[in-house]
């Protein structure tokens, strides 16, 4: 019987294979979602936030496949607002997710349906479970790539309207050099 090798390689932050799609958002992809616009609009449309390499083995959509994603979000602020993911509730909502710290450290931010936003602090090794009915960004708030691994089931979907609008009850803030999640309402 045959043995086969797909040369699809997860291995110190980087995902390759010819299966792989890449995508990339650069900063004029996150117009409205920093607290500082003007801070955003003064900065290059263009810089790079994050790429993302995703495996996708089935159709999205399908029911009872997964999905693989490497997640790598570069350093920066836009004002005192750490660079982030544009963060997302799953479209089927009754669906969770992992995420876990590969390289450089951050900060997963996690809001319920009720909007009572939490943080869990990312580096490398760190796991995360990300439970159904739960919106999740990342920022990264170290000098360096923050690199995360990304697990999730192939019929969830994305829903980042609802974050477009409405966005997160808490932004993870620079404050005197140090993240600290504070109320978007203030
Ligand atoms: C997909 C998973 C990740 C994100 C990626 C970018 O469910 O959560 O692969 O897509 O981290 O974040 P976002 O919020 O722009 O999709
Ligand atoms: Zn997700």
């Amino acid at each position: 019987m045959e043995i086969i090798d797909k040369r699809l390689i997860f291995e110190g932050g980087s995902l390759e294979g010819k299966e792989i799609v890449s995508s990339h958002r650069v900063l004029k992809d996150l117009k409205g979602i920093f607290a500082d616009e003007e801070a955003r609009e003064a900065m290059d449309a263009e810089q790079l936030a994050y790429e993302v390499e995703c495996h996708f083995p089935v159709e999205e959509g399908t029911l009872g496949g997964l999905f693989f994603g490497l997640t790598k979000l570069y350093p920066g602020k836009v004002g005192n607002e750490y660079f982030m993911t544009k963060g997302h509730f799953h479209a089927e909502s009754e669906r969770a997710e992992y995420y876990w710290g590969i390289k450089g450290e951050g900060v997963l931010i996690l809001m319920d349906r009720e909007g009572k936003t939490w943080g869990e602090k990312m580096y490398p090794g760190s796991l995360h479970y990300i439970p159904s009915h739960v919106a999740h960004r990342v920022a990264n708030t170290g000098e360096e790539l923050l690199s995360f691994g990304a697990c999730w089931p192939s019929d969830a979907g994305h829903d980042y309207e609802t974050i477009a609008t409405e966005g997160f009850s808490a932004r993870l803030l620079d404050v005197d050099g140090k993240p600290q999640l504070k109320s978007s309402n203030q």
